[in-house]
């Protein structure tokens, strides 16, 4: 078994691990109203995209999300929030000393030992998550669902819909499809954008991501008969019908085998959460990656970290 499996796995229980921690790093998290600036690189970007999304839906605050080196330079913000599980990202490095003593910032990291702890005002160290592998999974949504308990949700619920996705069948057999298309809504895009770069990094396999209600704005056409469109969270009025005309096939949670799972066992739920169908797409990508004869453990041309001369 691949790392990388056992890492999926462990999710559940690094999400309430995560949930547990809030009460005592809390203070170092966002407060509401302040204006905040989330960043990081590759998949940490993208969980800063979510965690950006959902905090200024919740009302607590116009909240931003940059990839490292595209930060806005002379932007007014009252905190800096940076992802990072190396913690040694150039990128991330150089953004919270190019901040230092100009805005108060704070790093989401699994190695406690890492440069990135030192630069920052304040470290959140999430050991309990960092992984052996180089495609990030656990640690990546160990730090969104720390944020997310942050704002308020109920991490018990969503553990609970982690433990069916990393139990369930997957919604589609990988070796029958050529392409995969992403799709989220606010929040969601950013997962979205996270499940296309693991079919990417794990598998070397075609995949892109949009927010849904732009896909019929032009990226529909690469729609047709043995590819795949999946959406995560609120699905856009009529996007599944107009998907079906093209071919191709469609995967949203409110159809696939996981709502099945959960309404017999925990009866009148909504459809799982849709970080639970990002495990489903984690799994989805690593399969991928094995039925076409490649180590998800070993990714091409990725290290852990990068690290910049
Ligand atoms: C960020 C990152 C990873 C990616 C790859 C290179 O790392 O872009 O998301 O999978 O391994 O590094 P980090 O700053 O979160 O350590």
């Amino acid at each position: 078994m691949a790392y990388v499996d056992a890492e999926i796995a462990s999710q559940p229980e690094c999400w309430r691990e995560a949930a547990r921690l809030v009460g005592t790093v809390g203070g170092h998290l966002p407060r509401p109203g302040e204006r905040v600036a989330v960043v990081g690189c590759g998949t940490s970007w993208f969980m800063a995209m979510a965690y950006a999304a959902r905090r200024e839906a919740a009302g607590q605050g116009e909240t931003d999300a940059f990839q490292a080196s595209e930060f806005p330079a002379g932007r007014r913000y009252d905190r800096l929030v940076a992802i990072t599980r190396s913690g040694t990202t150039t990128e991330v490095l150089e953004l919270l000393t190019a901040l230092r003593g100009q805005v108060p910032s704070t790093v989401l990291v699994g190695d406690p030992e890492s440069p990135a702890v030192g630069l920052a005002d304040a470290a959140v160290p999430m050991p309990f998550a960092d992984e052996r592998s180089v495609v990030q999974t656990r640690f990546a949504t160990t730090a969104l669902a720390l944020l997310r308990a942050h704002l308020g949700d109920n991490i018990a619920t969503l553990s609970a819909d982690a433990e069916v996705a990393v139990r369930a069948p997957l919604p589609i057999d990988p070796t029958r499809i050529e392409q995969v298309t992403f799709l989220g809504r606010g929040w969601t895009v950013g997962l979205a954008q996270e499940a296309a770069l693991k079919c990417r990094e794990a598998a070397t396999f075609w995949a892109e991501a949009y927010p849904a209600m732009d896909y019929r704005h032009g990226p529909i056409s690469i729609a047709a008969p043995n590819r795949l469109v999946w959406a995560f969270g609120d699905l856009p009025e009529g996007l599944a019908e107009d998907v079906a005309a093209t071919g191709a096939t469609f995967v949203h949670s409110r159809t696939h085998g996981c709502r099945t799972v959960l309404s017999s066992w925990a009866a009148g739920r909504t459809p799982v959460d849709p970080m639970a169908d990002l495990i489903l797409a984690q799994r989805f990508a690593v399969t991928l990656a094995t039925s076409r004869g490649l180590d998800p453990d070993a990714p091409r041309h990725l290290t852990r970290s990068v690290v910049l001369a």
